[in-house]
This record gives structure tokens, sequence and C-alpha cells, in this order.
């Protein structure tokens, strides 16, 4: 009897497949009450499902929305599974992308089979709620994602389609596919998180137009629990494409994902890297980005994109940007649109805050705020865009080696200026591979102070032609709410800094000698 009930309850969740199947009375646990779990929920209470969201904390405005929504709120310590959980005896859990694999919820859910959905597998169930639903490009990576979303979609955008760019940028792609207007293509930025929870076949499996994934290297250890398992999550991202898996020819491992993945038949593999482009590639040949993938005769040819120095005018001229600019532009041409779009669309694209961002140039010191770059990887790119560098790193650490972003990244610093709970990791790579360099300590913790302190002994170091570069490494919750308010703060510090209004109490951070 108990088999049968399994089965039946298997049977019905695989035919959800449509916005137009029947999901009322279906119970859900929705696990979360953050972007994701209010809009996982507000969806599937208007499709009339049963509805309970367990948080172990909430913010105040969703949750007052939602009994107004029709669904049920369990805000409680989420050590063991809440009672109510167990006797809502949920047909599905959906879990927000921050939910550790091992979070006891979802050991419990494992334990009791009850199945486990990502709100993208959701998402992508519910997609034909507005007319003929779109194509959906995925954009995962360790760095670049969020750019590159918006470097595609805005290609898109210019050759007249209704994109909409969503996920892990910051707007659930529920909201995305609930929108009255529908949209001709989805261009999705994925994280690991979500990716984890993705299967690859099966009913509520995604099947991409094309997908990319920009470059891998160690980020969220902590929570995916080894290298290998991010890597994998991550290689989900190429399952089922149709028409472009776009890979980095300069990162090994993307070109393997794309070996190993079980595409749709027709499928063809697409490189892009800043070198010369083999035939079925995008790159650059003597500062000309090129195209030669999309079309006839890629043996003898290349389709010109832009140039080098029309994107130095645009700011987009760093090299990790650069890469960035050729993965989508080769989404973008996969789903068809005109080079000369692609051309326009570049010249009019800014690159959000606290991106490689020149805060202020002063007595030929260069001050960039690249706060964004919150893992070692990302450090690298932007340490690599400047000849000469005063340093500012430092954060929570997320449990990844520094010492080989130190070791490789010396012969450009001037100095370093090192923040966050994990100093101590830092400083000793610096000793270990640069024990001349100037290293100083911001050693207190009030967020206001630490920036203006980080500032102030930057400049000491910092001569004429030097770049102060806050390029982290690190996450910035330790000290901050978030990277942009690290960005912010550092930027309104180097203009109060630069307005002389700044007294030198700095000395008091100097690491003991
Ligand atoms: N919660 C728990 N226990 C947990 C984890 C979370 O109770 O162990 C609850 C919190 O109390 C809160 C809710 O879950 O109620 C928060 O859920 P969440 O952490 O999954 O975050 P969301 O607000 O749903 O936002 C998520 C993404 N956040 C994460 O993956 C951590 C957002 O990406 C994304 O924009 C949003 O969905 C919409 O898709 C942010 C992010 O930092 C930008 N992503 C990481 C990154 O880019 O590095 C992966």
């Amino acid at each position: 009897m108990a088999l049968a009930v399994t089965t039946d309850a298997a049977g019905r969740l695989d035919a959800l497949t449509s916005w137009h199947s029947d999901w009322t009375g279906l119970r859900v646990g929705v696990l979360g009450l953050g972007a994701t779990g209010f809009a996982v929920a507000d969806t599937l209470a208007e499709l009339g499902s049963d509805v309970l969201v367990v948080a172990a904390s909430a913010d105040e405005q969703r949750a007052g929305l939602i009994d107004v929504i029709g669904a049920r709120l369990v805000v409680a310590d989420l050590s063991t599974p809440p009672s109510e959980l167990v006797e809502h005896a949920p047909d599905v859990i959906i879990a927000s992308p921050g939910f550790h694999p091992d979070h006891a919820v979802l050991l419990w859910a494992s334990e009791q089979a009850i199945p486990v959905w990502g709100d993208i597998e959701l998402a992508w169930r519910l997609r034909d709620k507005v007319g003929e639903p779109a194509e959906w490009i995925l954009v995962t990576g360790t760095n670049g994602k969020t750019t590159t979303v918006q470097l595609t979609a805005t290609m898109i955008h210019a050759a007249g389609k209704r994109v909409a760019p969503c996920g892990n940028i910051g707007i659930p792609v529920l909201d995305a596919i609930r929108d009255p207007q529908g949209w001709d293509v989805l261009v999705v930025e994925l994280s690991s998180y979500q990716l984890h929870h993705l299967r690859r076949s099966g009913p509520g499996a995604l099947v991409p137009h094309s997908a990319v994934c920009l470059n891998i290297a160690d980020d969220h250890i902590d929570w995916h629990g080894s290298f290998d398992a991010y890597r994998d999550a991550k290689s989900t991202v190429y399952a089922n494409t149709k028409v472009a898996c776009v890979y980095n020819k300069a990162d090994e491992t993307t070109q393997r994902m794309v070996e190993d993945a079980e595409v749709s038949d027709g499928a063809r593999a697409i490189g892009f890297d800043l070198g010369i482009p083999g035939p079925s590639d995008f790159g650059v040949v003597e500062g000309i980005l090129c195209d030669r993938a999309f079309l006839e005769d890629r043996r003898n040819s290349a389709i010109e994109l832009t140039t080098v120095p029309e994107l130095v005018a645009a700011g987009l001229d760093a090299p990790h940007v650069v890469a960035n600019i050729l993965a989508a532009s080769a989404l973008a041409r996969a789903y068809g649109v005109p080079a000369d779009v692609i051309h326009d669309a570049l010249a009019d694209f800014r690159l959000d805050a606290h991106r490689i961002a020149t805060v202020a140039v002063a007595d030929g010191i260069r001050w960039v705020d690249d706060s964004k770059a919150t893992n070692p990887h990302a450090a690298a790119a932007s340490l690599t865009a400047y000849p000469s560098v005063v340093w500012i790193a430092g954060g929570l650490l997320k449990g990844v080696d520094i010492d080989d972003l130190v070791r490789s990244h010396v012969s450009r610093l001037r100095g370093a200026v090192v923040i966050g709970v994990d100093r101590s990791e830092l400083v000793a790579a610096f000793a270990r591979h640069a024990p001349a360099l100037p290293v100083v300590e911001v050693v207190v913790d009030d967020t206001g102070e630490v920036m203006p302190r980080a500032v102030r002994l930057a400049a000491e170091v910092a001569g004429a032609g030097d770049t102060v570069l806050l390029a982290p490494a690190a996450a910035s919750m330790d000290q901050f709410a978030d990277y942009a308010e690290r960005g912010h703060l550092f930027a309104q510090a180097v203009r109060e800094f630069l307005g002389g209004e700044a007294d030198d109490q700095s000395a008091s951070d100097r690491p003991e000698a």
C-alpha cells in the first residue's frame, strides 16, 4: 500500500510539467523565505497548492505577505525538521539556493524519500504561463556571470527581441516567467547552488537553447564540500543544450565539461578566448574581436564584432571583460543576433558598479573599486589588468586557498593592505612569497572605519603610475552587508581622502614588528 502511494505521488509530480497542469492540493514544503522562497510560495499558492514555508529567519515584509498570498510560514531553528513540516507530509520540497546540501531538513527529506526541487526546476516546469515558452540561455562560471548575462541580454534586446535577464542576478526566474508581457528569451544566471539542485534528465530537466560555463576556480568549497562537487554542479549547465555549448578555451575544465555533456542532437561546441580563434571559435585577431563560428566560410574567414580601441572608449577593455564579451557574443550569435547589432550594443554598454570601476585618478594614482572580486580567481583577473598595484585585499575567504594568488602576482605589487577576519592567512602568504613587500593590516572591526584606514594606508605606499586596487579575493559579510556596501564605502573613503579631510591615524594599524 505504501509503495502504491509513493508511486502515485511520483507519477503526479512527473506530470506537473506545465503552468496548466493540476497543481491544486499539492502539499509543498518551501525552504527559505528570501527572494526565492517568496517567489516559490507566491506562485504555488496562486496555483492552488497547499504551501508551508519554513525558514530560520525571514524578512518582515515577506513574512507579512505570506497570509495574504494564502500560504503558511513557520520560522524556527531548523536544526531538525519542524513538527509542522513533518505533519504537513510534503509531496515535494522546494529548497532556496542557500540551503546547504547537508542541511538537516534536506537530510530528513532524503530519508523520507521526499523529492527536492530547486526554484529553477519549478520555473522550467511552469514556463508556459504566458504564450509560447521563451528560449532559455544559461550562464554560469565562477566569475563574470552577471556581466555576461547583462551583455547577452543587451545584445538580444538590441536585435528587437523581448529578453529578460534573471536568476542569480537577483530576479527569481519564477518572477520572469510570470511577467504578463511574455518573453522570447530568458538569459538565466545560475549559481552553483542552483545547479546543484537541477536534474539532468527526466520531466523536470532543463533543455536550454545555449549555455556557457565561463570559467571555474575555487569558490564556495565550504558549501559544496570539495572542488569536484563544485565542478560537477557547474557542469550541469550544459545538459540537453540544443544549439551552442560555449566554453572557455583558456580553461580546460570547461572544455571537458562540454565534451562529457549529454546534449541535444546538433548542438555545437563553441570556444572563446583572447587568442586567435580557430574555426567554431570566438577570439581576437590584431585587436579585432571576431566570430569564426557562425558563418559559412569559417575555414577561411571571420566576422568582425568590435575592436579593442572601441572597448577602451567604453571602459570594457580589461582582459576578463573582453572574455565575457566574447562569451556573450557567442551566445547572442547562436541565437541569431547580427554582428553589427552586437557592435552597436557594445558601444552603449556600461559595467555595473563595483566591477573594476575607476573611482578617482589623482597625482598619477588610479583608485579602482573591484569589490565584486569576491574570490581569488576574480581578484587575479583584476590584478592582471594593472602593471603596478597597491592591493587592498581580504575578508571572508570561504575555505579557499589564497597562496597561489599571492605567489603568482607578487611581481606587480607595490604593497598590500589587508582587511577582514581572515587576515592572518593573507599576511602569512605575503610573508612566504614577498617578505620585502610593505604589508599592513587594518585591525579595526567597525564597518565605517575599515575603508578610511585602508585608503590612508594604501596612499602611504602608492606613487605616481600605481593603481590602488580594492579586489578583496574574499566575501564581504564579515565586515560589510555585502560587496556593494564594501565598494561604496571604499569609494567614499577615497573621495574624502582626496578631498584633503583625512588625518593620519594609520600608524596604530601597523602590525607589530
Ligand atoms: N535560510 C535558512 N537556512 C539556511 C539558508 C537559508 O533558513 O541554511 C533561509 C533564510 O533564513 C532566508 C532564506 O532562506 O529566509 C534565504 O534564502 P537564500 O539564501 O537561498 O537567498 P534568496 O534570497 O532566496 O536569494 C537567492 C540567491 N542567494 C543565494 O544563493 C545565497 C540570490 O543570489 C539570487 O539572486 C536569488 O536567489 C534569486 O535567484 C545572491 C547570491 O549571493 C546574489 N548568490 C551567490 C553568489 O552569487 O555567490 C550564490
